[in-house]
């Protein structure tokens, strides 16, 4: 049986409490990392992995073929899940798959300081309450602008305002004044989920979804009241919003999350809106000349049966045999375009890659099994409602997602808080396959590695746990690459069932083929609690290889 050989590089990273500056402070140390190292070997069957692992390390191992012992302690209640706050006000929120025991029992007994210690250092977060999707985010006069639904009351979703937040590096943060809150009548119910523009003349567009006082999804427009500051600290809501209402025959609680507007060749500006009809989720395209009055485009950019509703669509182009990310209004030859939509049924966000027609106003998905909705993930733990936007500084597209903890709304309570943003990551169109794209934490997270260690030529046998000898350290970066030979790989057989599936194909400690194989790390000497991130090497029924990065968060 094959052996995979393991290179692991560890570094411990600074301490983090000084990351995140309350309100209007001054920015920490800006300086990006060095260039973004590829890591990738794809020459030989080399598979990478980096992660930023947010707390304590108690315990690195390598695995692969993991032994059989089941786990010790299964956190998974008996079903029972904390009631959805969202769903009644048309959005669905902490509806978490692995919810730790406490959801209707009596509450487990935290302690501030092991709540304390879950804070996450790196990690975008307000200082308090709770947090969704990321907003409009993009890059105006030096800083990186960041903006999220946010409720300033509470660490349970409800209220929802826009907070803000600038920085110069995606690691240092100031906290800014909440961007844009309810006081009109179309948003009363809550400022929703939405996308910033950058025109050519330099002005600056935000759109996004107001619930109204009847919860009707009405798309608005907002600008910033100076254009000369480079915090963009105030914005004005234009007087003749809403500027666009659900189309005919769509439900008022199904229409929202604007995208970025991209330019036509005849330099008319688009965005997109999702929808569903019946089960269809759907996007419409709308066209503008001023961002005040629009167009519905005839037909949809896109639809797929079954998937429900659409939230936060996200449309934009990537580059075949570039590595420089592209402006949302890039199209032509050498671009394919990639659609993005977030499943408000089971919460992941699922993306394809394919073209975009102008003229027709559809998209369509190079391979239609991979549509959206129905195919690839941009990731397989908890992440969901992301957004990208170009980097114009650095030319490259960056990707923010929310991360939502699998406690329950009690424990989010008790914390005072509530989610996670997604360390920003830099989107890239893998040339080798076509069909997925590449995604790195931004570079600038190198700049926080201090002291590291390396372990190389790991021999990774059957079943074995290799533990490194790595100090405990409260936060840690790990780049591991596993490199598995020719012939193992050659050799994996069909599955007789089904094609291997992260979700249902069983976890960590379930043997297979080819895999697992890679990272357990939260590990106590026991192994009765570990989180695992693994590959998965898989044959396909047409024949091609397959290959699966999960993570089990069971034990
Ligand atoms: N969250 C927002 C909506 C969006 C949903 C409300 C996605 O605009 O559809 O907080 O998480």
């Amino acid at each position: 049986m094959a052996v995979p050989e393991a290179t692991v590089a560890y570094h411990r990273i600074e301490d983090p409490s000084s990351y995140n500056t309350p309100l209007l402070h001054n920015c920490g140390g800006g300086g990006a990392g060095g260039n973004l190292r590829s890591r990738r070997r794809w020459v030989t069957t080399t598979i990478a992995l980096a992660c930023l692992l947010i707390v304590s390390v108690a315990c690195i191992g390598l695995f692969t073929f993991t032994s059989k012992h089941g786990p010790a302690t299964e956190h998974v209640s008996n079903g029972a899940m904390p009631v959805s706050r969202g769903r009644p006000e048309g959005v669905s929120e902490k509806t978490n798959r692995l919810v730790v025991g406490d959801a209707n029992g009596p509450p487990y007994p935290w302690t501030n300081n092991m709540l304390t210690w879950q804070r996450t250092g790196f990690h975008f977060q307000p200082e308090k309450n709770w947090m969704n999707d990321p907003n409009g985010p993009m890059y105006y006069k030096g800083f990186y602008h960041f903006f999220y639904q946010y409720n300033p009351n509470g660490a349970v979703w409800g209220d929802i305002v826009w907070g803000h937040a600038v920085s110069k590096d995606f690691v240092h943060w100031t906290h800014l004044p909440l961007a844009l809150v309810p006081d009109q009548w179309y948003d009363q119910n809550g400022v929703w989920s939405g996308s910033a523009t950058l025109l050519p003349d330099g002005q600056v567009i935000i759109l996004y979804t107001g619930s109204s006082n009847e919860s009707a999804q009405l798309q608005n427009l907002a600008y910033p009241a100076n254009l000369s500051d480079p915090l963009l600290v105030d914005w004005v809501k234009y007087p003749g919003n809403p500027i666009i209402g659900p189309p005919k025959g769509i439900y008022k609680k199904d229409f929202r999350d604007p995208t970025t507007a991209w330019r036509t060749s005849e330099g008319k500006w688009r965005i997109t809106v999702g929808s569903k009809a019946g089960r269809t989720g759907a996007a419409f395209v709308y066209e503008t000349e001023d961002f005040k009055t629009y167009r519905l485009l005839p037909g949809v950019l896109h639809a797929v049966p079954g998937t429900g509703m659409w939230e936060c669509v996200d449309f934009f182009p990537v580059s075949i045999n570039s590595k420089n990310g592209l402006d949302t209004s890039t199209n032509g030859k050498g671009v394919k375009h990639v659609m993005k939509v977030s499943l408000d049924d089971d919460r992941h966000d699922y993306y394809s890659v394919g073209t975009y027609d102008e003229t027709a106003n559809t998209w369509t998905p190079d391979n239609p099994q991979n549509d959206v909705g129905i195919g690839i993930r941009y990731d397989y733990g908890v992440f969901y409602a992301s957004k990208t936007f170009y980097d114009q500084k650095k030319g490259r597209r960056i990707l923010w997602g929310w991360i939502s903890e699998s406690d329950s709304e009690k424990s989010d309570v008790l914390k005072g808080w509530a989610s996670v943003q997604s360390i920003p990551r830099t989107l890239l169109l893998d040339q080798k396959t076509g069909t997925h794209l590449l995604q790195w934490p931004v570079e600038e997270i190198e700049s926080l590695r201090l002291d590291g260690k390396d372990f190389n030529n790991i021999k990774v046998e059957a079943g074995a746990v290799i533990p490194l000898d790595v100090e405990s350290s409260s936060q840690a970066d790990v780049v591991a690459e596993f490199e598995v030979d020719k012939a193992a790989v050659e050799a994996v057989e069909v599955s007789p069932n089904e094609e291997f599936n992260c979700a249902s194909s069983g976890r960590a400690s379930q043997r297979g083929s080819l895999g697992p194989f890679g990272i357990l790390v939260l590990a106590d000497p026991s192994r009765s609690e570990q989180t695992s991130l693994h590959f998965y090497i898989s044959k396909t029924s047409s024949g091609s290889h397959k290959t699966s990065f999960c993570t089990d968060q069971s034990r």
